[in-house]
């Protein structure tokens, strides 16, 4: 048993570099070649190795201390007093082979030659000139003791602030590789947006995959409006409990009506569209069936209803979806509607929108009718707690009880999308069956 003061060996022509961190303390075992602590010139980083084996006794140097070959830097309790057999490799050996992510001078320290001057006796014998420890026979760092990373890895983990005994080498004997702490990293960034994508609802992250392996690709980037929108959507989605109400409103005689009025309205500058009537039809749904001109308090634990009547309407924009919302609805006649409509969706395309314009909604349309389909489900746009999605409108054969004859309908498919938290399934058809009544006597509508 002897007390063996061991100093920083040869370490090619580096002076005054210095430590950034030390990885034993006063008590620990130490076999070995076990990396003591890490040097950092502004140009490489290496790791100083245990000459020999034994139990650290004092610290001679700490973080941020600057040191030069033969600088004292700890006691060691030695288990054996005599010299190691096996030469300790020099600081060199402990330099990875040149890799990607080596710096050009840590592979030019790997290659210096070996000291031709004599060594401190502390550190032990000195590899022959001739025969420099080879890179490839660099000690390995004892697996779960010290990770087991080159001093280039540590010191990107330690910029990116990772604990390299959380990640898993694929290298040589376990060896952590920068690309081992890169995944690391890139799993923890992924993690919480899994758990969000979730909710805590233990659903497995969306699959990675590489679609090359199937055939071509091009990958395009996404719209700001498509990822803000996008998020919202799948939150909405998946915090509001859906159900779609489907229903069918008689437009025959709404229909021409509105064609009565297309050139009158059009003298006014005004292009007469059918979700100009759909809007009076929804607020008077909404003066009946409260509950739907609503928000759930943010606790949960109330309903906010609304006193006032702004309504969305889903408008397709080369970036994207977006919602213009046309303010205080009951208060303006259809025309004024109309004209409103026109402007806020050709300023939405020219992307000249104000966020006000977008706020405040009580309720929101969504209108495909001008594209196709027969019925969709749309996603409420919350806080709000209802949707009407509107598809084509065509032409049916309907049953007409007094005269007992089919007769040929103009009929619009409705897409009622609620919030069932606040809304119970028969008021949804009420809603629906409101809206049927009113779309198909244009005299109440415009009442
Ligand atoms: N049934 C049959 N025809 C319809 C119709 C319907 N339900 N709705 C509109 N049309 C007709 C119109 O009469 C018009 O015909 P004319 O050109 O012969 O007059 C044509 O379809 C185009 O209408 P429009 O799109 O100009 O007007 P609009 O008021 O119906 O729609 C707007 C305005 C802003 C809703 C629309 O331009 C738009 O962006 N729609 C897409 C909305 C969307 O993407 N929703 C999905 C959201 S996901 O939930």
């Amino acid at each position: 048993m002897a007390i063996k003061e061991v100093r920083v060996p040869d370490i090619g022509n580096f002076k005054d570099v210095e430590i950034i961190e030390i990885l034993v303390k006063p008590g620990d075992p130490l076999e070995k070649d076990a990396p003591i602590l890490t040097l950092e010139s502004d140009k490489a980083a290496m790791d100083i190795p245990a000459p020999f084996a034994g139990t650290v006794k004092e610290l001679k140097v700490k973080v941020g201390d600057r040191v030069s070959e033969g600088s004292p830097i700890l006691l060691l309790d030695t288990a054996e007093t005599e010299a190691p057999a096996v030469a300790p490799p020099v600081v060199k050996a402990f330099v990875p082979p040149p890799t990607p992510e080596t710096s050009p001078m840590a592979a030019a320290v790997a290659s210096v030659p070996p000291p031709s001057h004599p060594q401190p006796e502390v550190l032990g014998p000195i590899p022959p000139k001739e025969k420099p420890a080879p890179v490839a026979a660099r000690p390995e760092f004892a697996p779960g003791k010290t990770p087991h990373a080159s001093p280039s890895v540590r010191r990107f983990a330690r910029e990116l602030g990772v604990d390299l005994t959380l990640v898993k080498g694929s290298g040589p004997r376990g060896r952590i590789l920068k690309e081992d702490v890169q995944a690391w990293v890139k799993g923890q960034l992924q993690k919480p947006r899994a758990e969000a994508a979730g909710l805590g609802l233990g659903l497995p992250p969306a699959p990675v995959i590489d679609f090359t392996q199937f055939g071509e690709i091009e990958t395009q980037p996404l719209s700001r409006i498509k990822k803000l929108s996008g998020a919202n959507l799948a939150r909405n989605w998946i915090t509001a409990p859906h159900v779609t109400q489907f229903d069918e409103a008689d437009i025959t005689d709404l229909e021409d009506f509105r064609k009565s009025m297309l050139e009158e309205a059009a003298k006014r500058g005004v292009k007469l569209t059918l979700l100009a009537f759909l809007m009076k039809a929804v607020v008077n749904a909404l003066r009946t069936y409260p509950q739907f001109n609503a928000s759930l308090a943010a606790d949960g634990e109330s309903l906010i209803l609304k006193k006032y009547f702004h309504i969305g309407f889903a408008c397709e924009t080369p970036d994207g979806l977006v919602v213009p919302v046309i303010r205080d609805v009951n208060r303006k006649d259809v025309l004024d509607i109309a004209r409103e409509l026109g402007d806020l969706s050709a300023r939405a395309r020219e992307r000249k929108l104000k966020i006000e314009e977008m706020q405040g909604g009580c309720f929101s349309i969504s209108s495909l009718g001008g594209i196709g389909g027969t019925a969709f489900t749309p996603i409420i746009n919350c806080p709000e707690v209802a949707i009407l999605g509107v598809s084509r409108a065509v032409m049916k054969p309907v049953w007409n009880d007094k005269t007992q004859a089919f007769e040929p309908r103009l009929m619009l498919p409705l897409s009622l999308s609620y919030d069932h938290r606040v809304i119970d399934g028969a008021d949804g058809a009420r809603f629906t069956s409101h809206l049927r009544l009113m779309l198909s006597d244009v005299r109440r509508l415009l009442l």
